[in-house]
């Protein structure tokens, strides 16, 4: 079984990511999950912070030799922003000098405040920050690395931003390098400049906004994932994966929404033969039927609320006294959609590589590979047979 969890507050002394299940001999290099944290540090929009930045990491365990070792994998990313916090965010018992009393509308906030009864906002903020997504980035590139022995790729790109969208066609599986030259990860050349400038009009009127993004999954074979229980539902995996991200309010999978206003004759994929193959002539579905990839091309959205820290804040109440207040002013991002597109990317990988783990197993990956080529080989001959 894979899986990974996270520790580590915003500006805490680092982040740690753990990630078990891994098979033996996976080729994995230092320089492959630096080069993704930088991917998702991208993006027009994004706050000073993500120029201080640098994520270098420390490889605690489970990699000898550029493999891994099929024990867990630990990954140190140390915050640069460590020493300028260490005394707020210090292990050590002491009193805050600058309670967080003023919760702001959107953030985790309020809830946190009220869940564990403190009137100090930072002890959820802290952990509820998007910071924490650098660390899903760890499990998300071993993912897709794991991914890359069967030929399955993953890529993401922005659809919308604020009101600017993009009607250009889907990118196709070499399209992740053109994708991260655009400011906003979008391959539409006039949509990419609506967007930029949607984000210079947000951040002039010290706004944030969200936006759209879309996650692809290439050669995925049919048959991952399951029909037979409701957590064993690729459809719902992808969901909940993408639905855990910070700011995602809303996911659709294939032309989810828009096939809820159709009939069902203009809303499923059919099924044809091309030269006594299976053939499907739309992909509507998004590339699951019946809680399994049927080989189509996963395709998922993530739509994404504007950031709810403002530099023009909404009204609160001060936790402390009780009176009204605007919301804590903090540094923050204009818009985050293209990293939280990386991101995506990296949870959809993440469920794939778990599903396709779970069907295929192996304790090394020729093991695994193999049993996937097997697999494959399987399908070629249907419907024939
Ligand atoms: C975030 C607020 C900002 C972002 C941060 C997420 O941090 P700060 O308050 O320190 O400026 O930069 O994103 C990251 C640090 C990151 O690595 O993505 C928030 O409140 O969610």
């Amino acid at each position: 079984m894979l899986r990974f969890m996270t520790a580590g507050e915003s500006h805490g002394p680092g982040l740690v990511t753990i990630v078990e299940g891994l098979p033996y001999g996976l080729e994995v290099s230092p320089g492959q999950i630096t080069d993704e944290l930088a991917r998702r540090r991208m993006g027009y929009g994004r706050g000073k912070r993500m120029a201080i930045e640098k994520d270098e990491i420390e490889i605690l365990g489970g990699i000898r030799h550029g493999r891994t070792l099929g024990s867990p994998v630990a990954v140190l990313i140390r915050n640069t922003e460590w020493p300028r916090w260490s005394e707020e965010m210090s292990p050590e018992p002491a009193a805050s000098k600058k309670q967080v009393t003023r919760p702001r509308p959107g953030h985790a906030d309020l809830s946190g405040m009220l869940k564990y009864g403190t009137e100090d906002a930072r002890d959820i903020l802290e952990r509820a920050s998007a910071r924490e997504t650098a660390a899903r980035t760890v499990a998300g590139i071993l993912a897709k690395i794991f991914l890359a022995t069967v030929g399955v790729r993953v890529l993401s790109h922005v659809v919308a931003i604020g009101p600017a969208s993009s009607e250009g066609p889907p990118p196709g599986p070499d399209d992740q390098d053109a994708i991260d030259d655009s400011p906003v990860r979008c391959l539409d050349p006039a949509a990419e400049a609506a967007m930029v400038a949607a984000i210079e009009d947000a951040k002039a009127e010290r706004d944030t906004l969200g936006g759209l993004f879309e996650v692809l999954g290439f050669d995925v074979p049919p048959g991952i994932g399951s029909h037979v229980h409701y957590d064993r539902r690729l459809d719902a995996l992808l969901a909940a994966a993408i639905m855990s991200i910070p700011a995602i309010k809303g996911v659709e999978i294939g032309d989810g929404f828009e096939v809820a206003t159709l009939a069902g004759s203009k809303s499923h994929d059919e099924i044809l033969l091309d030269d006594g193959a299976l053939l499907r002539p739309t992909n509507r579905a998004g590339g699951t039927e019946g809680g399994m990839s049927n080989g189509e091309t996963i395709r998922v959205r993530g739509a994404m609320k504007p950031i709810s820290t403002l530099m023009r804040p909404l009204r609160t109440v001060d936790m402390t006294t009780g009176e009204p207040a605007e919301a804590v002013r903090e540094r923050s991002d204009v818009c985050a959609v293209p990293a939280a597109g990386v991101v995506g990317e990296q949870m959809v990988a993440y469920v794939l590589a778990a599903e396709f783990q779970r069907k295929f197993g192996g304790d090394t990956v020729d093991e695994f590979v193999s049993a996937v080529d097997r697999y494959r080989s399987g399908l070629v001959d249907r419907p024939r047979r």
